[in-house]
């Protein structure tokens, strides 16, 4: 749907890397709308509940640990088939697959260096919102809305 919200969420390395305003670009370029945005240095245990799938991969140490070493950007962003696209405009998990053209195609290499984070599943796009979000999202009319949609 047009109204559809996806998280995506720069990564310790990306901010380091200065490549925030790159991510944040490709998304605004593309016609989605900016909900959220914060500068967040996420606990462990934050960490832990939005990886909880992950729970008990050999490489969930090592995942968190690099999460939690700096700050994140995470974002909400809004559009049509958000989550999808927003997915297709990250690239596969593993950087090595990831077409040229994505954001880690462009910006990496190691599958546990990837630079960016995005929801995967309409459902797992609003519990990561409400996890990263608690305090809620701001409503206000894009007014680029009826020159992107017909
Ligand atoms: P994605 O981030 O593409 O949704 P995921 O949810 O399966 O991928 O995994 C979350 C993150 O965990 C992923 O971005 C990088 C890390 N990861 C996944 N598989 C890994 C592996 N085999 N080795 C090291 N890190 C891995
Ligand atoms: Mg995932």
């Amino acid at each position: 749907s047009v109204n559809e919200r996806t998280y995506i969420m720069v990564k310790p390395d990306g901010v380091q890397r200065g490549l925030v305003g790159n991510i944040i670009g490709r998304f605004e370029q593309r016609g989605f709308k900016l909900i959220a945005l914060k500068l967040v240095h996420a606990t462990p245990e934050h960490l832990e509940k939005h990886y909880a799938d992950l729970k008990g991969k050999p490489f969930f140490p090592g995942l968190i640990q690099y999460m939690a070493s700096g700050p994140v950007v995470a974002m909400v962003w809004q559009g049509l088939d958000a989550v999808k696209t927003g997915r297709s405009m990250l690239g596969a998990t593993n950087p090595l697959a990831s077409a040229p053209g994505t954001i880690r195609g462009d910006f990496a290499l190691a599958v546990g260096r990837n630079i960016c984070h995005g929801s995967d599943s309409v459902e797992n796009a609003e519990k990561e919102i409400a996890l990263w979000f608690p305090e809620g999202i701001v409503q206000y009319t894009h007014d680029q809305a009826k020159w992107i949609f017909e």
